[in-house]
């Protein structure tokens, strides 16, 4: 692993903000972000930032990622086909905050979220007392006008994707700023080919110089 101990007296451990999620394939984002419109008030994500949520994990002191990694990389590679179906909202009347694309049940989704829940409270975080509910964000919403809402959840109450291939997830940092958060993809399970054993730990990362798996919201 490469945090090493250190014995420097000045190193200050820095706070991150973790969680872990299923990356989704260039075409099944593509359909996505094509269903963005329509509902004035939304904040829709962007195409390279669409992904389905596994686990929040929030702030959590950087000098842990080596047990989360330790945990994680544990976790039989998954191989399954997943199908994204329906559309639907979190909270209620002028209190909708989320449209979202919902996930048919799915044993193998299920059984991987529950191991990566394992893993991360094995690694040492506390167990997430909310229940786990698939879905893919497609909008943050502040007063959206509630007519466009309804029309845009009717429209789209019977999307359904093709099988999305499953073959792995990653774990993700959120870089909070003025414009929203940024997300950076730091470590890929099953670890990338030619990766080294470890997670790339990058002090001093400015998400306005990198480039590559950042997300913006
Ligand atoms: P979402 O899955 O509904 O979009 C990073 O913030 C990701 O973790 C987002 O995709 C976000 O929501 C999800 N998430 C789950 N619980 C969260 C929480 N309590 N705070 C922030 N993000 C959370």
């Amino acid at each position: 692993m490469r945090a090493e101990p250190t014995t420097d007296s000045h190193a200050v451990s820095q706070m991150i903000r973790l969680f872990i999620a299923l990356p989704l394939p260039f075409d099944i984002r593509a359909r996505l972000a094509g269903l963005a419109g329509g509902v004035p008030g939304a904040r829709w994500v962007e195409a390279e930032d669409l992904h389905l949520t596994l686990r929040f994990i929030g702030e959590v002191d950087e000098g842990r990622l080596p047990d989360l990694d330790a945990e994680l990389i544990r976790i039989e590679p998954p191989d399954f086909s997943l199908v994204l179906d329906g559309c639907g909202q979190f909270g209620t009347g002028r209190k909708i905050h989320t449209l979202w694309i919902g996930a048919e049940r799915n044993e193998a989704l299920s059984r991987l979220q529950a191991k990566i829940e394992a893993a991360v409270i094995r690694a040492g975080f506390p167990p997430e007392p909310r229940k786990f509910s698939a879905h893919v964000t497609l909008a943050r919403l502040k007063d959206a006008n509630p007519e466009r809402l309804t029309r845009f959840l009717a429209g789209n109450g019977l999307f359904r994707s093709a099988p999305v291939p499953v073959t792995g997830f990653a774990l993700y940092q959120s870089h909070l700023g003025h414009g929203g958060a940024r997300y950076q993809k730091i470590q890929a399970y099953p670890h990338e080919d030619g990766e080294e054993e470890g997670l790339p730990i990058m002090p001093g990362f400015d998400p306005e110089e990198t480039e590559g798996h950042l997300w913006k919201v």
